[in-house]
């Protein structure tokens, strides 16, 4: 059998793929084309439910095709030319594609050579069984199968030799643009920026500082060379983010105009409204996918799992952060850590995993353990950036947006003791966050840490620095970026 490096399309994650000579099952070869006859210009669309079909939607439209939406299996059966985009885990789509009776009609489908564009998950789904999470039973049109873990092969490029590359990267760096959004006084959706968290003005009215209009910001990052766009929606912890329909309509709008992975978080845990109506964590990130987010972000609700998984040692498999790792794969799942330095004289003085400082604390003290919080910065939990770290991969994160409440808003760089500490405790990707004030601060965050990318805010949004100054002084510096 030889095996095959492939590139997801959508998701940049190299899968390796073990193909049989004889390649396709019944021996005939099926060819894989799109039909441009403007007579006839609909394309159906299979949306299984899981996974960000809409960027796929506003490409297919810009064509000027239309769209018909999969339904029953009968409409697969009826297509005439079929796109099969998918975002996810190789074992909760084809549990819903059978449960649904649309494995069925898809493997008629493609056995009779109709036209067909499978996606990422789309086209791997194709195969006989994927090594990701499982072995897990594929639709066994293709003859092969796929291995490789996503969030340890986002880390490592060179799958192809099998050589784990634990804490180095030759992927190239990302730069990316954060909105934290909340609503003003007016309750005007805004994007804001705090001092250490503070997101206010220091005047008597304490208005919310207005920063701009989201999906205006956004699009320009988009424009300016942001490889990725994170909204955070900074008051979600305690509205009900469902019932914040803007934020939701923040993300159709701007998954419009921006073809960079988009992430969104704020408030993703299990809810119950006012009327009594229970909603879980995954309902309310599914929403997010399909208003256009391509990965979500965990904070507060990541330490309590986290939390309860040191104590237990179990995994309980019920956390929102387990939940929608196995639906949509752990690709599409960020956690977001708020830490709090917390200043020590010796690293005996507490059960947490401390660093010792380049730079001592306001007492001259030498080291420091790094205290997890929830709800915005409100509340210090027991329990340390690491130790959440590396118990939120055990649980399928498959990234981590690393903020630090000291550095936020100071433009003094980044946090490099809690960066280093972090990224080379994981094997999934550490996105450093705060602190960055100047083009120096990016290359020094990776030139002195295995980070894959470097976020920042307040510099973008009061347009000190220009998303491409930073770029060209990594290419500058010789740090790999896309340019
Ligand atoms: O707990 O799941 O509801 O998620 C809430 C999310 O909102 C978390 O990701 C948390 O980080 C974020 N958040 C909550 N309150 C604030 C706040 O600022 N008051 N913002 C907040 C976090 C940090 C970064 C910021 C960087 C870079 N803001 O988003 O963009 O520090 O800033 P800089 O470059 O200007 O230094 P849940």
């Amino acid at each position: 059998m030889e095996a095959v490096n492939i590139t997801s399309l959508g998701s940049m994650l190299p899968i390796k793929l073990f193909m049989a000579p004889q390649s396709i099952s019944g021996q005939k070869s099926h060819n894989i084309r799109c039909a441009s006859n403007r007579e006839d210009n609909v394309v159906t669309l299979l949306d299984y439910g899981a996974g960000n079909v809409r960027s796929v939607r506003n490409a297919i439209r810009l064509l000027n095709f239309n769209i018909q939406d999969v339904k029953k299996p009968e409409d697969i059966l009826e297509a005439k030319r079929l796109v099969f985009p998918g975002v996810g885990a190789f074992a909760a789509a084809m549990d819903i594609l059978n449960k649904t009776g649309m494995a069925e009609a898809l493997r008629e489908y493609i056995k009779n050579d109709r036209p067909f564009l499978g996606i990422c998950l789309g086209l791997q789904l194709l195969f006989e069984y994927s090594e990701e999470n499982g072995p897990d039973v594929g639709l066994d049109i293709l003859k092969g199968f796929l291995t490789g873990n996503r969030s340890d092969s986002v880390k490592s490029s060179d799958l192809a030799e099998n050589q784990p590359l634990k804490h180095a990267s030759t992927l190239a760096k990302r730069v990316i643009a954060c909105l934290d959004v909340r609503a003003n006084n007016k309750g005007d959706l805004v994007v804001t920026k705090g001092d250490q968290y503070d997101v206010r003005e220091h005047s008597e009215e304490r208005e919310v500082r207005n920063l701009g209009k989201p999906v205006e910001l956004a699009g320009q990052y988009y424009k300016d060379g942001a490889d990725e766009v994170t909204f955070l929606n900074i008051t979600g912890f305690r509205d009900f983010p469902l019932g914040d329909l803007p934020m939701l309509e923040v993300l159709r709008r701007t998954s419009e105009n921006v073809f960079v992975p988009l992430t969104i978080g704020g408030g993703i845990r299990d809810f119950t409204d006012k009327d009594g109506r229970y909603y879980s964590s995954l309902e309310v990130a599914s929403e997010y996918f399909r208003s256009g987010a391509d990965k979500i972000s965990i904070g507060s609700d990541a330490v309590y799992a986290a939390e309860e998984y040191i104590k237990t040692g179990v995994k309980m498999g019920t956390t929102s952060l387990e939940q929608i790792s196995y639906v949509y794969g752990n690709q599409a799942v960020v956690v977001s850590i708020d830490p709090r330095r917390v200043y020590l004289n010796s690293p005996k003085d507490v059960p947490f995993k401390t660093v010792e400082l380049t730079h001592p604390g306001p007492k001259g003290e030498k080291y420091a353990w790094y205290q997890c919080t929830v709800n915005g910065g409100r509340e210090g939990r027991p329990i340390g950036a690491y130790e959440l770290a590396k118990a939120v991969e055990d649980l399928g994160a498959g990234e981590i947006l690393l903020n630090c409440i000291d550095c936020d808003g100071q433009g003094q760089g980044f946090d490099i003791d809690l960066v280093k500490l972090i990224s080379e405790a994981v094997n999934i990707p550490v996105i450093a966050s705060s602190g960055a004030g100047a083009v120096e601060h990016f290359s020094a965050v990776f030139k002195q840490t295995s980070t894959s990318a470097a976020l920042a805010a307040g510099i973008f949004h009061r347009r000190e620095v220009p998303i491409m100054a930073v770029k060209e002084h990594l290419r500058i510096q010789g740090t790999e970026v896309r340019i």
